[in-house]
């Protein structure tokens, strides 16, 4: 595996490469064109100056989260066409550019869902959380709002202030939306983007939705074992793959985590490895990542990736905010660093005694 943390760009993030740089075992960043907006082909020159700004401050681009995908192409209307060129095109210009991991998602509306940004935990630190009576007596249309005091003045992944503005045509598009016409559609773009993928050696890692459930009605299919390997099935392309996240599909108590890496052996091309704490089954906090400050064995986690030979980019996902850090919720410094260097720990111990 290789150890990375998400960066959003200088623009954008608080977390700067150099410190990202000494992280011990940290070789790579996982990052973005942020100011991009879905739908929009990537300039190769763009892409090429982010791959040099890191390059330059001794790290690598480790892979892309996210490449996000337009509504058009969610919800199968005509205009899928003129986006999947746009994704193909880009896909081509990560290629030149030598790189070979993009993470995306196919949630419709809204990316990860969360009903508390700052929730404070016994030990003084705040963290993302969410309780399904929060979420069911809220409309959605306020959803955004809701939140939006507690953002730390930064744009949040997948909750772009632009789309916010639109949540109620965004809802109209996915009316005639249900499970099965969203796997429909999630196989017309993989099957139109496998031939780029497969000249470009690029690895397409749909990331799980967040929680695993229906949120709001809408439909939601990437969320447990049956339904993610119906997908790889559907297209069975080995650079068809999946971001494994612990903490997203560990929203539902019932998916065994180690067990659905074992399933998904080869096909795992990323992983976010992160803990959560529940109070119930609808109400869930993220924790630190170490196993005994959550719900999760994260022993077993990192036993499964390493016994299924996983070797691409890992890496710790949602932090909390401690010790005084403002940054994007989830997305500082100080709880990263700390979640890679239990993780390295825990796959050194691996190692050395396998
Ligand atoms: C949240 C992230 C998600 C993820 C996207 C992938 O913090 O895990 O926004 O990046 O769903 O496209």
């Amino acid at each position: 595996m290789e150890m990375t943390l998400r960066w959003y760009g200088s623009e954008f993030d608080t977390v700067t490469l150099r410190q990202i740089r000494q992280i011990p075992g940290v070789k790579g960043v996982i990052t973005t064109l942020y100011d991009t907006a879905p739908g929009e082909l990537w300039k190769r020159e763009r892409i090429h100056a982010l791959k040099r700004e890191v390059e330059e401050a001794g790290l690598k681009i480790s892979g892309i989260e996210s490449v996000n995908i337009h509504d058009a192409i969610k919800t199968g209307a005509p205009e899928r066409e003129e986006y999947i060129d746009n994704y193909i095109g880009t896909l081509k210009a990560l290629g030149e550019e030598d790189i070979h991991m993009v993470c995306y998602n196919f949630m419709p509306v809204f990316d990860w869902t969360r009903t508390e940004l700052a929730r404070v935990r016994p030990d003084g630190s705040t963290v993302l959380a969410y309780t399904q009576k929060a979420v069911d007596e809220l409309d959605p249309e306020r959803m955004f709002e809701s939140i939006a005091g507690d953002t730390n003045g930064t744009v949040m992944p997948g909750w772009e202030p632009e789309r916010m503005q639109k949540v109620k045509e965004l809802f109209a598009m996915y009316k005639e939306v249900d499970d099965e016409k969203l796997f429909a559609n999630l196989k017309y773009f993989l099957e139109r983007i496998m031939p780029v993928c497969n000249e470009y050696d690029i690895n397409m890692a749909i990331h799980p939705d967040d929680p695993a459930w229906s949120v709001f009605g809408l439909p939601r299919i990437i969320i447990n074992q049956k339904n993610i390997l119906r997908m790889m099935k559907m297209v069975d392309d080995p650079h068809n793959g999946v971001t494994f996240c612990s903490g997203s599909y560990g929203t539902n108590l019932e998916n065994d985590l180690p067990g659905m890496i074992r399933a998904l052996k080869g096909r795992v091309h990323f992983a976010h490895v992160r803990n959560l704490k529940f109070n119930s089954p609808g109400d869930f906090e993220e924790a630190a990542h170490l196993s005994s400050d959550g719900s999760f064995d994260m022993y077993e986690i990192m036993l499964a990736l390493y016994e299924t030979g996983f070797s691409g980019p890992i890496r710790p996902d949602h932090g909390r905010m401690i010790w005084g850090e403002k940054a994007m919720p989830g997305y500082g410094l100080y709880d990263r660093a700390l979640g890679a260097a239990y993780l390295n720990g825990l796959w050194e111990a691996i190692e050395k005694t396998h």
